[in-house]
């Protein structure tokens, strides 16, 4: 049997868990490449000359000959090259894109710092206290836009769900308290529910979180 043409080089992370969902919810074939951040893996030679920034994730396409890293490209061009987890009708295409964007410019980067201040640097008080305001902001945004959608697009599930889910089931793993925000707080349920996001969370083995 030919092997795969995609390969994931990825870690149990949130970035890497929006990938793994998002495979495993169109079903492509694809090899699994382990690099172990706590063992600096992701920092090393070979693994630079795919993202040069040493960040997990990166994917390569043996079909198409690209290589991508960042996960809200790589799922741009997942929904792409399959025509999936992009809603075809522009206006649900382009709120997709807005909340992928929003997620990668106003959510995930301040989610990534209140983890470090909150969790593992959790001293510098004002600081934490900063990036507890800014990412409750970003949850009540999504609350109230939410509050009148089934998904972030509207009636399609699309990547935008996969990538704030993947940095949600991060909050939810550390116990940021988010139960306030009810609309969200049931759009997560519904998105944890679905057999492709219970797959793609438990990869690669063994899982970060419960
Ligand atoms: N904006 C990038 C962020 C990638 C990123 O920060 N990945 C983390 C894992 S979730 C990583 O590789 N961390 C290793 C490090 O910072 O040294 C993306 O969305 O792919």
């Amino acid at each position: 049997m030919n092997s795969p043409q995609l390969e994931l080089y990825t870690d149990s992370s949130p970035n890497g868990f929006k990938i793994t969902i998002a495979l495993e919810e169109l079903g492509l074939p694809y090899t699994l490449r382990h690099v172990r951040i706590d063992q600096g893996e992701h920092r090393r030679g070979e693994f630079l000359t795919l993202n040069p920034h040493g960040r997990i994730p990166v994917l390569v396409d043996a079909e198409t000959g690209v290589t991508l890293f960042e996960s809200a490209a790589i799922l741009m061009y997942l929904a792409e090259k399959t025509g999936r987890l992009l809603p075809g009708d522009r206006v649900m295409r382009w709120s997709a894109i807005i909340w992928l964007v929003f997620h990668a410019s106003s959510m995930a980067p301040l989610l990534g710092q209140r983890v470090h201040y909150d969790i593992f640097d959790p001293c510098h008080n004002d600081v934490a206290e900063r990036f507890r305001r800014l990412t409750e902001e970003a949850f009540t945004t999504l609350d109230n836009h939410l509050k009148d959608n089934f998904w972030l697009a509207g009636p399609e599930y699309s990547i935008a769900d996969i990538a704030t889910f993947g940095w949600m089931h991060i909050a939810r793993i550390v116990d940021f308290d988010f139960s306030r925000f009810s609309h969200l707080s049931t759009w997560y349920e519904r998105v944890s529910q679905r057999p492709a996001v219970q797959r793609g969370i438990s990869l690669p083995h063994p899982a970060t979180g419960p």
